[in-house]
Order: C-alpha cells, then sequence, then structure tokens
C-alpha cells in the first residue's frame, strides 16, 4: 500500500501533548505516516518545563540523513529547533534533499515562560531557513519578533504577514489564538496574492497545551497527502478546534488536547448520515 509520509524536525516533550509527540500523533490520525529527527529533550509536564537538553548538531545531521538516505518525505515541518547551529545544520539538510513542502512553526517559547530558541537564534531563523519554507506559522508574539511591528489590530497582523512574505515565505499563517477578538479566534493565511480568514468560535479552556505544534502537523499531513496550502490551512483549523473541543482533563496544570477528537467527529458526521 502507497502511503504519503511526513516528516518532523523538533524537540520532545515527554508530557505527551506538543514536540514531536503532538505531531506524530497528528500525522497517524490524518493518515500520513511519521517519522522525526530530534533536537532536543525537554522534561516536562502540564505544570511546566522542567528541564531543556539540546542534542548535538552530529545528532540532528545524522537523523535527518538517514531519512533522507533511504525512505524520503512528501513533507516536513520544523519546531523547537534551539539554536542558530541547528537551525543552519536542518536547513542544510533540507537543501541537500530538496525538500520543498516545508512548514516552518516559528517556535520560541513554551506556554509557562520557558524558552524553547536561543535568542541569537532567530536571526539564524530568518536567514537560513524561512526562505526555504512553504508554510509558516507563527503565533502573534512569533510574529512581532520576527517582523517587529507591535500587532494590535487585524490590519497589524496583516502588514506583519505582508513583511515575511518579502523575506521569502511562500504562505504565512498568523495564528489568532493569542489576539483579543472576543468570541471569535481569525487565523489569518497570506498567500502573497489574498488574504484568507479562517474564523473559529473561541473555546475557554486552560488545555491548550501544544496547539501550535498539532496545528502545524495538521498542515504538513494534508500537505503531504497532496492538498493545496489553503484545503490544509482549513482542515489544520478543524483539527486543532475539534481537539480543544473534546476536552482530556489530564495533569494539574495546561492540559494537553485531544488528538483523536477530529477522527471521532468526522465519524459522527458519518454515521449520522448513513
Ligand atoms: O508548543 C511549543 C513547543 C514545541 N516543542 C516542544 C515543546 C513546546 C511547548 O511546550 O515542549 C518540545
Amino acid at each position: 500500500m502507497k502511503v504519503s509520509k511526513a516528516l518532523t524536525i523538533a524537540g520532545s516533550d515527554s508530557g505527551g501533548g506538543a514536540g514531536i509527540q503532538a505531531d506524530l500523533k497528528t500525522f497517524q490520525e490524518l493518515g500520513v505516516f511519521g517519522m522525526s529527527a530530534l533536537t532536543a529533550v525537554t522534561a516536562q509536564n502540564t505544570l511546566g518545563v522542567h528541564g531543556v537538553y539540546p542534542l548535538t548538531v552530529e545528532a540532528v545531521e545524522a537523523q535527518i540523513e538517514a531519512i533522507g538516505q533511504d525512505m524520503g518525505t512528501d513533507a516536513l515541518k520544523t519546531g523547537m529547533l534551539f539554536s542558530g547551529e541547528i537551525i543552519q545544520a536542518v536547513a542544510r539538510k533540507i537543501e541537500q534533499f530538496g525538500w520543498k513542502k516545508v512548514v516552518v512553526d516559528p517556535v520560541m517559547i513554551a506556554k509557562g515562560g520557558a524558552s524553547l530558541l536561543k535568542e541569537e537564534a532567530v536571526k539564524a531563523m530568518t536567514e537560513y531557513l524561512m526562505p526555504l519554507a512553504a508554510v509558516i506559522t507563527p503565533n502573534i508574539p512569533e510574529a512581532e519578533v520576527l517582523t517587529d511591528i507591535r500587532i494590535q489590530s487585524l490590519d497589524d497582523r496583516k502588514r506583519a504577514a505582508e513583511k515575511l512574505f518579502r523575506s521569502g515565505v511562500k504562505n504565512i499563517v498568523i495564528k489568532g489564538g493569542h489576539a483579543d477578538d472576543g468570541d471569535e479566534l481569525i487565523d489569518l493565511l497570506y498567500d502573497g496574492k489574498e488574504f484568507t480568514s479562517f474564523t473559529s468560535s473561541r473555546i475557554p479552556t486552560k488545555n491548550t497545551h501544544g496547539t501550535g505544534c498539532t496545528f502545524a502537523a495538521a498542515i504538513t499531513a494534508e500537505l503531504a497527502k497532496g492538498q493545496t496550502v489553503k484545503k490544509a490551512v482549513e482542515t489544520a483549523v478543524h483539527y486543532v478546534h475539534a481537539a480543544i473541543e473534546m476536552d482530556l482533563q489530564i495533569g494539574k496544570g495546561h492540559g494537553p488536547t485531544n488528538h483523536w477528537a477530529f477522527k471521532r467527529k468526522e465519524a459522527a458526521i458519518h454515521a449520522e448520515y448513513k
């Protein structure tokens, strides 16, 4: 049986809600074969990040090399990359294997404030990785750091997206989760020509750990299957919404989302129309 493949180059979240764990669960749920190259290990639970242990550049390169030499991938995403030297190594490998469906989630800070990217690494991300990205998925604070634009209104988000496009990224999704839009949440896609707004209802819950990783992973899975960027983003918005909606209640802090909710919701809809 032929299957689409997706690779995540990211950090491990021992708590299972974010990082490569979220990515692999999402790939699986969306019917794509998932592979991973680890950049760092975090000791983490729903209460926060208790330790960050980066891998060597050599270890990161060897994992990507092993996948590239044998299995290949239809799409890939990057998550926590931690340092400028890891970013440069990842960019070199992406170029070496000629991978084009590259989704960059510019992970910087964990929910509790722990840094997942060194300050010096932002420049490396802009210089080496962004020009290789088919899609970048910053939240509002990340978009502010990447563009130096203070984002308050939807117009500010549009200006930031245009600036990111000029720096070489082909499609920009600025996620609305951090905005103060009341009951609505707007994820904004810009492809260099037009803006598309994806509007969802905001679910009041503290269990949103890993939503950023999950969102980018869903886009990657859909791109791997051959979907257009717009369709991939639409599915990712629905996937994350279902994952937040069907709450799991795990841990005492910011709990993980429900990665199998989307499929259950789809199955329920099919059953209804039978
Ligand atoms: O959601 C950002 C993120 C990415 N990668 C890892 C993380 C987190 C957040 O905690 O732990 C490994």
